[in-house]
């Protein structure tokens, strides 16, 4: 297998509560590398482009909201099969359901608003990869 590289998003909720260093260390210690990092307060325009799949969705408007309440953090991961490997360390979509032992298994859960607050995003495909990193690594 050929190494990937995937974007990993440190969500304004990871950072507000100080999980970065957290996530980190866990992308660290299951042996992925670290390739870049930055820190931005991300635009309507940036995060549009990111969840343009997603656009037209009932949780798409507050979702995009939520992403502009603070900082992100935006990772450069690298490392065999590193797409995959990552999406399981953050486990599933709702944090609520995800499993302990995953980031937003131990760490996130429902808070009673209309977005799914779950810590983090990864890539899910080469190709979003791809595309994804190019956004937040301009
Ligand atoms: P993932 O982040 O696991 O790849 P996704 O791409 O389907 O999930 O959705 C992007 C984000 O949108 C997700 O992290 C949280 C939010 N979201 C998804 N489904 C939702 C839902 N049913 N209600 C509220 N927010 C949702
Ligand atoms: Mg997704």
């Amino acid at each position: 297998t050929a190494i990937e590289e995937t974007l990993v998003l440190v969500k304004p909720d990871g950072v507000a509560r100080n999980l970065t260093g957290e996530i980190l260390r866990r992308i660290e210690a299951k042996g992925y590398s670290l390739v870049d990092l930055r820190m931005l307060q991300a635009d309507r325009e940036l995060l549009a482009n990111h969840y343009a799949e997603h656009e037209g969705k009932p949780f798409y408007e507050p979702l995009i909201e939520f992403m502009q309440s603070g900082p992100t953090v935006a990772l450069r991961v690298a490392g065999n099969r590193v797409i995959e490997g990552f999406r399981v360390l953050a486990g599933t979509t709702d944090p609520t359901a995800a499993a302990p032992g995953t980031i937003r298994g131990d760490f996130g859960r429902d808070w009673g608003l209309k977005v799914q607050q779950n810590l983090v995003h990864g890539s899910d495909s080469i190709e979003s990869a791809e595309r994804e990193l190019a956004l937040w690594f301009a």
